[in-house]
């Protein structure tokens, strides 16, 4: 099969109840040494690959731990998309709040078709083991071997590394990444979609995880689906997922005591879009999209209040970003 791409922690209270000294041990390493490798990739500078491996073996560690579905309360912020796009993802930051200050929720897709694919999920990682509770990150249909040899992260790996070693951690990472997210009960966010094999969140919590993205079933779907105009399910034109139409999600939600479906994704130029009346939304976090679809980028705020507030931001001034940009574009960018 062919399979086709886009185009297209809770703290309950919001107060930091951990102690974050720099004397604590965090799994093996200081939590200083950590604070200073997301100080390093704050810069947009790469750890070395001895660094990485430790990273992605702690990170591994804290993920594998976790449920398939991630139980998480507000305030949250959602985000969706990033795709790499690192100097946009300290935009995100800028104009949503900096880890802890806010937590977070991630929806997938940090990889691929951005420059700085290594330093945007390294950094994510990094956040993920130093704020275990207040940076949640799920898999997207990019965190995958097969995806991410054609767009762009093994290629970037192999240029800034010299060797396989640095993307083969990160895969393994993957592997580990929980497949869902529900907030207070009642939001169920995941990457793409529904899947005809999906009735109910527990058929989620069950599925075996660990292991490469599958070319179809459950999980598969669950990263590759979108909403669609459409009755029933229809079949998608990425190759991967289903197309699901309204009576769908009516069905799903009701089944499950959600009332909205919070997915990433689709490109969509306004950086949300409300499907369904308002039982579905997408969140898109990667403004001017591959540098240059002119889109803007969302972040979904959610507050204790029940309050959901789309904040807008556009891509990080041309200043602020490194030389690369200026680079000719490789073939998976046309
Ligand atoms: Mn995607």
């Amino acid at each position: 099969m062919t399979l086709k791409v886009d185009d297209d922690y809770s703290s309950s209270n919001g107060e930091n109840s951990m102690d974050y000294s720099t004397s604590t041990f965090v799994r093996g390493s200081t939590v200083g040494e950590l604070d200073v490798q997301i100080e390093k990739l704050m810069r947009c500078e790469i750890l070395s690959e001895n660094e990485v491996k430790v990273l992605c073996s702690k990170a591994k560690e804290i993920l594998i731990q976790e449920g398939n579905v991630q139980s998480i309360d507000t305030p949250v912020t959602v985000c969706g998309d990033v795709h790499g796009q690192f100097f946009d993802l300290l935009e995100l930051f800028r104009v949503g709040g900096h880890s802890p200050d806010t937590n977070y929720l991630f929806l997938g897709d940090f990889v691929d078709r951005g420059f700085y694919s290594v330093e945007t999920f390294l950094l994510l990682l990094a956040l993920k083991v130093r704020y275990p509770d207040r940076m949640m990150l799920i898999r997207g249909n990019h965190e995958s071997r097969q995806i991410t040899q054609v767009y762009g992260f093994y290629d970037e790996c192999i240029r800034k590394y010299g060797s396989v070693t640095v993307w083969r951690c990160c895969t393994e990472v993957f592997d580990c990444l929980a497949l869902a997210a529900v907030i207070n009960g009642h939001i169920f966010c995941v990457h793409g979609g529904l899947s005809p094999s999906i009735q109910t969140i527990d058929q989620i919590r069950v599925i075996d995880r660990k292991q490469e993205v599958p070319h179809d079933g459950p999980m598969c779907d669950l990263l590759w689906s979108d909403p669609d105009e459409t009755t029933g399910y229809g079949v998608s034109p990425r190759g991967a997922g289903f197309l699901f139409g309204s009576d769908v999600v009516q069905t799903f939600n009701e089944a499950n005591g959600i009332d909205l479906i919070c997915r990433a994704h689709q490109l969509v130029m306004e950086g949300y879009k409300w499907h369904f009346n308002e039982s579905v939304c997408t969140v898109w976090s990667a403004p001017n999209y591959c540098y240059r679809c002119g889109n803007v980028a969302a972040i979904l705020e959610l507050d204790e209040m029940q309050g959901k507030e789309f904040t807008i931001f556009e891509a990080a001034p041309q200043e602020t970003r490194g030389a690369p940009a200026k680079k000719p574009q490789p073939d998976y960018f046309l």
